[in-house]
């Protein structure tokens, strides 16, 4: 299944290309399925229709946990690094893994969850989130885990979409010197989803919470009671496996479902590629199980190759700056995954909290969720890979499921700010706005790919048009990524941004009309637009553009008032960086919001602010720019 050279990706990727489903099926080989697949792919993008391993039989924790066992029941799966500093790093090993899945899933059988039903997760980055997902996958639950930063309403609009039967939650996180409530948050989503029978609380940071009789139960009273052992379900290749929630250009985030058999070959094998991750390695993602990064590289990815990974639950600036270096250090850690953000945040601390540390275990470093910048690409290689860890700039989505194009660690010339090549399986091309096909190199235009993977999307969950709509409709027989993208003289592709409202805050994606929604729940506020800026840190920054008329509060109330607003309705991640209140917004004469010009004045370049004369009235456009924060 592991690449070992440049000529090996050579010949695969060809393979891949000329009969995929060849391809496909030896790497399949290497899982333990219960019953083997009758076909390798069916498919359709105009449905979309998607089939991978059709009739294939598997329980994906028994290829992450069980099958390790004979060989590997002591070998750590987990280091567990807590958020406060000093404490020994615990360990939990395959068996130990193993043990605690089984138990918490049959708790959740204990409170009737079966196969098919879904099951929220709201967790610090801590084991049992880990333990969590793996327990619901073990009896056919379908996992929807919601980031710990998303705000109670947030939490509601997803249990609701799906009708979660179970939240499984903790009384709250620890988060550098805070601590952040988890429990009460549920509760106050929970005052409106009627499909929710119960609760199980996980106790972090022994924080008082209300627990209601008969719906709330305190997880180690309840995993105490029950067996080690749980059979695994059996699923079909094409059960779901998750629903992750994303954010689109339009509308509230989407449930993106992947299922089981395609998901766990692509995640297993894009793993062992990409990073090459050889036995005995240890590897950390920092990134939390809320994001897709934590579903297929800190729980699939890892376990299903039988690696040794981190759990880290603090955050890269606690105590300081120099926390991660710390972490590498203990744990010896020998590949390293990040985002961009985290790096640039780290640069500008400066290098007195490199210096301490030796970071002599590294040996691949890999970056994720953003285009990365040039300056912090080079940052990364020289300071913390002493010019001799290849970077792997893995570009992916959640809708992917897995990496498609990244570099592998020390097979693909790497070149800073490309993403490189694609992973075997993967055939990207470029189209122009009217989706013709850009043949050649040194050309730019729209990411799409034009055949299947086995971890692709496969529906939105409750809504499959609105998946036809987003994905494969926009060009036909192309799923589209709603990437920009250049490939250059060498053939490698170099992901350029969004090309739709979506923005990436800290390698969070944020809509921007779900932001501007959220503004306009203030009383104050008639109206608003949302656009990203380019920020230092954060990759890109919120800029929010909001019409208030004349009232008796000052601007800094009203501000004040937006930021809690939108706290409240989505949570931190998606608080604006910058507001301006303003008269009115640069429309069209049939009334579309321009906001090509918003982001220009936002980026501060007004000196041309292109095509104006569709505009309804151009002094609006001058106020704006007069008025610029
Ligand atoms: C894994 C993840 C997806 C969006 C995607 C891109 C951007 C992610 C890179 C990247 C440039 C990269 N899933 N993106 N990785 N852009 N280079 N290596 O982040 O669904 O949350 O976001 O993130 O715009 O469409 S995600």
């Amino acid at each position: 299944m592991q690449i070992k050279n440049l000529e090996e990706y050579n010949i695969a990727y060809e393979e891949s290309v000329k009969d995929p489903e060849r391809f496909w099926a030896s790497v399949a080989e290497h899982f333990e399925w219960q019953k083997k697949w009758d076909k390798v792919l069916e498919w359709n993008f105009t449905s979309p229709d998607i089939k991978w391993f059709i009739n294939g039989k598997l329980n994906i924790t028994e290829n992450c946990i069980d099958r390790h066992l004979a060989t590997k029941a002591r070998d750590v799966a987990f280091y567990f690094e807590e958020n406060e500093i000093g404490k020994p790093v615990r360990e939990i090993t395959y068996q130990k893994l193993h043990d605690e899945v089984c138990r918490l899933a049959n708790v959740l059988k204990s409170f009737g969850v079966k196969k098919g039903d879904r099951v929220c997760i709201y967790l610090p980055m801590i084991p049992e989130a880990v333990y969590a997902l793996l327990a619901c996958a073990r009896i056919g639950a379908v996992h929807s885990v919601v980031f710990g930063g998303f705000s109670a309403q947030s939490i509601k609009d997803r249990i609701n979409d799906s009708s979660c039967k179970v939240v499984l939650t903790s009384d709250g996180a620890y988060r550098g010197n805070k601590q952040i409530p988890m429990k009460a948050t549920v509760d106050e989503a929970l005052v409106d989803c009627p499909s929710v029978t119960n609760v199980l609380v996980y106790k972090r940071i022994n924080g008082k919470v209300n627990m209601l009789n008969g719906r709330d139960h305190d997880w180690e009273t309840e995993v105490k009671k029950q067996e080690t052992v749980c059979t695994a379900e059996i699923m079909d290749s094409e059960d779901p496996l998750f629903i992750l929630y994303t954010s689109g250009s339009t509308g509230k985030p989407k449930g993106v479902v992947h299922t089981c058999g395609g998901y766990m070959v692509y995640t297993c094998y894009s793993f062992l590629n990409v990073f090459q991750y050889e036995p005995g390695q240890i590897y950390w993602c920092t990134a939390d199980v809320g994001w897709i990064t934590g579903h297929s590289y800190i729980t699939y990815g890892p376990l299903l190759a039988g690696a040794t990974s981190v759990i880290f639950e603090g955050v890269p600036n606690y105590p300081d700056a120099g926390r991660f270096w710390n972490v590498v250090d203990k744990i010896k850690v020998n590949v390293f995954y990040t985002a961009p953000t985290a790096i640039r945040a780290l640069e500008a601390a400066g290098l007195d909290f490199v210096k301490p540390h030796s970071l002599s275990s590294l040996k691949v470093l890999g970056s994720v969720g953003e285009p990365i910048n040039e300056e912090a690409w080079q940052w990364y290689h020289k300071n913390i890979g002493k010019e001799k860890c290849p970077i792997v700039d893995t570009w992916w989505q959640t809708e992917t499921g897995g990496i498609l194009i990244s570099p592998l660690a020390n097979i693909t010339k790497t070149k800073p700010g490309f993403a490189t090549l694609p992973l075997p399986g993967v055939q990207p091309v470029l189209v122009d706005d009217k989706g013709k096909i850009i043949e050649g190199n040194g050309v730019e235009g729209n990411l799409c790919i034009k055949f299947p993977w086995p971890s692709i999307i496969r529906t939105t969950y409750g809504d499959h048009e609105r998946c036809r709509q987003t994905y494969f409709a926009t060009y036909s027989n192309l799923y589209f990524t709603g990437d920009g993208c250049k490939r250059d003289e060498d053939g490698y592709y170099r992901i350029t941004g969004r090309v739709d409202d979506v923005i990436n805050v800290s390698g969070h994606r944020i809509g921007t009309a779900e932001v501007e929604s959220a503004i306009n729940e203030c009383e104050e506020v008639v109206e608003s637009a949302v656009v990203g800026y380019p920020h230092d840190i954060k990759g890109q920054g919120i800029y929010a553009y909001c019409i208030v008329p004349k009232s008796s509060r000052s601007h800094d109330e009203i501000r004040k008032e937006i930021l809690n607003t939108v706290n409240k309705i989505i949570g931190p991640i998606a608080k604006p960086d910058k507001i301006q209140i303003v008269n009115g917004l640069p429309k069209t004469r049939s009334g579309k919001i321009m906001r090509r010009i918003l982001r220009k004045v936002a980026e501060g370049d007004v000196s041309n602010l292109g095509d104006t004369s569709t505009l309804l009235d151009p002094a609006v456009v001058e106020e704006i720019v007069k008025g610029k924060i």
